[in-house]
C-alpha cells in the first residue's frame, strides 16, 4: 500500500523560452515534450554541476582522493592552508586541472590534425586517388612554412621543383611535426618575430606536438610537478603546439586537400531541413569524411535514387564544427549548433545523423531511438554503445564506397519516418568562407591584396578593433544568448568581429553575417567600412581548427605595419562567451600566449584557486601581454573587451583619430 501511495515525480521540464534565444529551437524543445523526448535542456534542470569541481579545486589524480578543497564562503584571509592528502596546494590542483584541460583540448585538436596529415601523406604518395591536391598555391606556401624547397637550381638555373615531390616532402615533414626526436615547432616561426623571441626567452617554443600533451599526463601524475607556475608553463607549451601547431597543420593541409575558402552564400538554421527531401545530417569536425559525402550526395545518381524512392533531393546540412567546414567550401547550410543536436532529430525529418568526432552528445542514439534516424558513427575512436546505433568505419582507401553506403542508408530510410514531421520555419541568409586569404583580397582589393586597408582603417578610427568571438554553447546558459549579446554589443562600437566555431554558427542564425547586418547592428565607423568593401561585420572564418586562421591574421596585421610589433600590441581581444569543452581552454590558453586579452563567459575553472587565479588572470599581461578573463555577464564580457582594445589604442597613440572620425560623422548626421 505504501508503494502505490508513494507519487511519481514528473520529471522536470525545461521551458523553452528560458532555454534558448532562437525560435526554432524553442519551438523543438516544446515539441520534444510533446513527444516524451528527454533533451540536454531538461536534463540541465535535474543534474546540477559540483561546486568545487567548477572552481577547479578538486583533485582525483590519485586513488587517496578525490580531495576536494571548496573555496570558503568568505573567501581567504591570510594563508591559504587548503591541502590534498598528499599537501597539494589548491593552487597545484587548479593548475594541474587546468593543464590537463589544456592537454584534452590540444590533443583532439591535434590528432584532428594528424589524420588530415595521414591522408595527405596517403594523397601525396599516390595510395589513393578519391582526395586530390585542390591548391596547389596553398601547397607551396605550406612547404615554405615547412623549410621544404619549391625550386631546385639545374646547371644554374633555378626551376621549379616537380610537384608531387614537393607533396611527398611537405606531408613528411608535415608529419614528423607530431613526434620528430628534436628540434622545434617549425610553424612556431610564423609568429611576428618578437613573439617568437619572446617565447624562446620563457622557453615555451614546443618540441613536438605530441611530446608536450603527453607530458602534461607525465607532470600531473600525483607526485611529480607541484608548483603553478611551472605546471602553467608547460600548459603554454602544449597549447602553443595546439594553435601553431595541429590546428594550424590541420587548416593548412584542409586547405591544401579540399580548397581554400572564399566567401559564399547560403543559410542557417534547423529551417535548412525540407520536409520533401533525404535529410542527411553531418556532425562532429573532420572534412575528411564530410568531403566525401557531399561529392556523392550531389552526383545525378544518388539524386535519382532519393528520386526513385519518393523524396524530392538530398538535402545535407551540418551540426558543430563539420557544418562549418562544408559551409566554406561548398556552401553547404549550417543546421545548427552543439546544442542543436538532439533538436534536428526530434524535427521527425532527419533520415540519418553521421558523425565523426568531438561534440557528438551519446544522447543522439536515445533521441534517435524514439524516430526514424539512423545514427552512423564512422570513426575508429569515436563509438557509441547503443543497439539503434551502427558503425561505418570510414576509411580514405575507400571513402568513396563508405560514403555511398551512407548515402544509401540515409535515402533508404526516407520512406521510414514514423512521427508527424515538424520542421521549424526559421532560417536566415550568411555569406561565410573568409580565410586569411580571402580577407585579404577583400580589404586590399585584387592589386593591392594586403591587410594595409584594414590597418588604415583601424588607425583612423573607422574601426575600434578586432575581436575573436569564438567557442561552444554549453546547457548552463541560454542558448546563443550570451553569444549574440557579446557580438552585437561589440559591432554596435565599432569592433569587428572575427568568428568560428558555434559562435559562427549562431552569429549566422542571427542573420550577423550577411553584409546587410552592417547598416542595422553596427556602429557608425564599422558599418562605413563593411558597406564600403561589402563584407559582413561578423566574419566567419571557419571551424574550431581554423582559430589558427584568426592568429594568422592577427600576424598579418602586425606585418601590414602601423600598429606595433607584435600581437599584444595592437586593439585585439579574444571570447569565448558559451565554452563548455576542453578544446576551448586550450584555444584560449593559445590565444592568451600569443598576446591577446581573452575573455570567457559561463564559468571559470581556476576561480577556487586566487593565487594560481590571478596568475594567468593578471600577472600573465606583464610576462605574455596577454591574460585571462573571466565575465559571465554579456554587455559587461563586451565593455572588458572594448576597454582593453581602447587601452592598446592609447598605447599606440591612435586614440585620438577615433575621436575625430566620431565627430566628422556627428557633424554628417547634423548635416
Ligand atoms: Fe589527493 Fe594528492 Fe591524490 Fe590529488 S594526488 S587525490 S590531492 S592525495
Ligand atoms: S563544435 S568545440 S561545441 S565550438 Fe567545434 Fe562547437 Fe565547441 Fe564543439
Amino acid at each position: 500500500m505504501a508503494e502505490e501511495k508513494k507519487k511519481v515525480k514528473a520529471p522536470k521540464l525545461a521551458d523553452p523560452v528560458a532555454s534558448s534565444i532562437d525560435v526554432a529551437s524553442q519551438e523543438m524543445i516544446a515539441r520534444s515534450h510533446e513527444l516524451g523526448v528527454e533533451t540536454i535542456f531538461d536534463r540541465a534542470l535535474t543534474m546540477k554541476p559540483c561546486a568545487i569541481g567548477v572552481q577547479g579545486t578538486c583533485c582525483k589524480n590519485c586513488s587517496m582522493g578525490p580531495c576536494r578543497l571548496p573555496l570558503p564562503k568568505a573567501g581567504i584571509e591570510g594563508e591559504d592552508t587548503r591541502k590534498g592528502l598528499c599537501g597539494a596546494t589548491a593552487n597545484t590542483i587548479a593548475a594541474r586541472n587546468f593543464i590537463r584541460m589544456i592537454a584534452g583540448g590540444a590533443a583532439a585538436h591535434s590528432d584532428h590534425g594528424r589524420g588530415v596529415a595521414e591522408v595527405f601523406l596517403a594523397v601525396a604518395k599516390k595510395e589513393t586517388d578519391v582526395y586530390k591536391i585542390k591548391d596547389e598555391e596553398k601547397l607551396l606556401a605550406v612547404a615554405g612554412h615547412l623549410g621544404v624547397a619549391t625550386t631546385v637550381e639545374v646547371d644554374g638555373e633555378e626551376l621549379d621543383r616537380d610537384i608531387d615531390e614537393i607533396a611527398l616532402e611537405t606531408a613528411e615533414v608535415a608529419l614528423n611535426e607530431w613526434g620528430k626526436p628534436e628540434g622545434e615547432l617549425l610553424y612556431a616561426k610564423r609568429a611576428p618575430k618578437a613573439r617568437y623571441e619572446l617565447w624562446k626567452k620563457q622557453g615555451v617554443i614546443p618540441r613536438n606536438i605530441d611530446r608536450e600533451i603527453v607530458e602534461i599526463m607525465h607532470r600531473t601524475h600525483m607526485g611529480v610537478d607541484q608548483d603553478y607556475k611551472n605546471l602553467i608553463k608547460q600548459g603554454t607549451r602544449a597549447a602553443i603546439a595546439d594553435g601553431w601547431g595541429g590546428s594550424m597543420l590541420a587548416t593548412d593541409l584542409q586547405d591544401i586537400l579540399f580548397g581554400t575558402p572564399y566567401p559564399v552564400q547560403s543559410e542557417a538554421n534547423l529551417g535548412v531541413m525540407k520536409e520533401d527531401h533525404v535529410n542527411l545530417v553531418i556532425h562532429g569536425h573532420e572534412p575528411i569524411l564530410s568531403e566525401m559525402i557531399v561529392a556523392v550526395a550531389q552526383k545525378q545518381e544518388m539524386i535519382d535514387y532519393a528520386k526513385k524512392k519518393g523524396a524530392a533531393g538530398i538535402q545535407l546540412s551540418g551540426i558543430c564544427c563539420t557544418a562549418n567546414e562544408m559551409l566554406q567550401r561548398h556552401g553547404i547550410p549550417l543546421c545548427g549548433t552543439f546544442l542543436q543536436q538532439e533538436l534536428a532529430i526530434i524535427t521527425g525529418a532527419c533520415d540519418a545523423m553521421v558523425v565523426d568526432i568531438q561534440c557528438i552528445m551519446q544522447n543522439i542514439a536515445n533521441v534517435a531511438a524514439c524516430f526514424h534516424t539512423k545514427v552512423i558513427t564512422t570513426h575508429r575512436i569515436a563509438q557509441i554503445e547503443q543497439d539503434n546505433v551502427i558503425h561505418i568505419e570510414f576509411d580514405e582507401h575507400h571513402a568513396v564506397e563508405d560514403a555511398e553506403r551512407i548515402v544509401k542508408m540515409a535515402i533508404d530510410n526516407f520512406a521510414n519516418r514514423k512521427a508527424e514531421v515538424m520542421i521549424p520555419q526559421h532560417k536566415a541568409p550568411i555569406v561565410a568562407g573568409f580565410g586569411v586569404e580571402s580577407t585579404e583580397y577583400h580589404l586590399g582589393g585584387s592589386f593591392r591584396g594586403t591587410y594595409y586597408t584594414l590597418n588604415d582603417n583601424i588607425i583612423n578610427g573607422r574601426i575600434r578593433g578586432v575581436a575573436g568571438v569564438v567557442g561552444c554553447n554549453n546547457a548552463r546558459t541560454k542558448h546563443n544568448h550570451d553569444h549574440i549579446t557579446v557580438v552585437k554589443e561589440l559591432i554596435k562600437n565599432d569592433v569587428l568581429v572575427l568568428t568560428t566555431g558555434c559562435n559562427a554558427i549562431a552569429c549566422a542564425m542571427e542573420g550577423l553575417l550577411t553584409p546587410e547586418a552592417a547598416a542595422v547592428h553596427c556602429g557608425a565607423g564599422l558599418a562605413e567600412v563593411c558597406e564600403t568593401v561589402g563584407i559582413p561585420p561578423v566574419l566567419h572564418l571557419g571551424s574550431c581548427v581554423d582559430n589558427s586562421r584568426i592568429l594568422l591574421a592577427a600576424t598579418e596585421v602586425v606585418k601590414a605595419g602601423g600598429l606595433g610589433n607584435d600581437i599584444s600590441e595592437w586593439p585585439v581581444a579574444g571570447s569565448a562567451p558559451e565554452w563548455m569543452s576542453e578544446k576551448a581552454i586550450s584555444i584560449g590558453h593559445y590565444f592568451v600566449v600569443s598576446g591577446v586579452y581573452t575573455v570567457v563567459g559561463v564559468t571559470f575553472p581556476t576561480s577556487g584557486a586566487p593565487v594560481f587565479n590571478n596568475y594567468i588572470c593578471k600577472e600573465f599581461e606583464d610576462i605574455y601581454g596577454g591574460m585571462w578573463d573571466f565575465e559571465p555577464d554579456p554587455v559587461k564580457h563586451a565593455h572588458m573587451m572594448i576597454a582593453h582594445i581602447d587601452k592598446k589604442r592609447k598605447e599606440l597613440g591612435i586614440d585620438k583619430a577615433r575621436e575625430r572620425v566620431m565627430m566628422d560623422f556627428a557633424s554628417r548626421q547634423a548635416l
